[in-house]
């Protein structure tokens, strides 16, 4: 069965990165699993989720899952128990595709609130945004350079924030780095998003944000110049996700990862899984399947 092999190959991994560089993980011992799209069934990046009905629950990073990770408000006071899934609920999957060489991410946030009022876009980390952020090496922490750093070779921090709807001046992303192809839409990165129910203010509204990306290993001026990380089945790679849940009061953050540390600490290990042979993977383009109904599926 395969979730035993991926828990097996799970241990397996663990055990070599404890062994071979004391490299424990982030929370220690966790590797979370890239689901592999196959050829013709990766997602189309539009903010339905429909094209991911078909993923086991295994890979979902659910609610249980972050509530393993550190939530905390601006002061860092914040008491996680006091957490509560009624005012904001989280749950992630990452996938990936060998032709496409892409990691595909989808996030649900089921929030009693849905704060947009920033004057300054790059401040998307005080309103609901989503912070996504890579490392293409599996480096120790010490290794790692900061974000926006050209000509590194895989020991960069790759940041793309959105917050949406996007505020009155169109804007709705912020990251690292500043060049011209780092775009949502671009030539390496896709984003889209969907929502039900309130869109902006107080009352009950589920967001999903879908997103993918061809990870640069080596950051240039120019596109054309850009090594890529050549994905490969069993590659471990560092990634966190974060979601802020502002609720209309500015002196009130809880901020949700999939890691244990702060913002900028992408030390989640995610390793690109094998083909899931207990899985039919339907064509991307499902037609006639209802997206209410698949959208039940998604509360993990
Ligand atoms: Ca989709
Ligand atoms: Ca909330
Ligand atoms: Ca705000
Ligand atoms: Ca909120």
């Amino acid at each position: 069965m395969k979730k035993i092999s991926l828990l097996a190959a799970m241990l397996l991994v663990v055990g070599l990165v404890g062994g071979a560089s004391a490299h424990v993980g982030d929370p220690p011992g966790t590797v979370y699993f890239a689901f592999q799209f196959e050829d013709g069934s990766a997602p189309s990046v539009d903010g339905s989720g429909d094209d991911w009905a078909f993923v086991p629950d295994f890979y979902w990073i659910g609610a249980e899952k972050w509530n393993l990770a550190q939530r905390g408000d601006g002061g860092g006071d914040f008491d996680p128990t006091e957490a509560d899934l009624a005012t904001f609920n989280p749950s992630a999957v990452y996938g990936w595709n060998d032709t496409a060489n892409r990691v595909y991410l989808l996030v649900q946030a089921i929030d009693d609130y849905h704060e947009i009022d920033r004057v300054d876009n790059n401040w998307t980390w005080t309103d609901d945004d989503l912070e996504i952020r890579w490392s293409a090496g599996h480096f120790e922490k010490s290794e790692f350079t900061g974000g926006g750093e050209l000509n590194t070779e895989g020991t960069n921090r790759i940041e793309h924030l959105f917050a949406v709807p996007p505020i009155p001046t169109g804007e709705f992303f912020f990251g690292d780095y500043d060049v011209s192809y780092n775009v949502p839409n671009g030539p390496i990165m896709d984003f889209a998003y969907s929502f039900e129910g309130v869109e902006i203010g107080a009352g009950a509204s589920t967001y999903w944000y879908e997103y993918s990306l061809e990870i640069p290993w080596t950051w240039t001026e120019e596109l054309a110049d850009v090594t890529f990380l050549d994905l490969e089945e069993g590659y471990v790679l560092h990634a966190a996700a974060y979601l802020n849940d502002r609720d209309g009061d500015p002196d009130v953050e809880v901020f949700w990862t999939t890691g244990t540390q702060g913002n900028n600490q992408q030390q989640q290990d995610l390793q690109m899984a094998e083909i899931d042979d207990s899985v039919d993977q339907l064509p991307t383009a499902v037609e006639g399947s209802s997206w209410g109904l698949i959208k039940a599926g998604f509360t993990k």
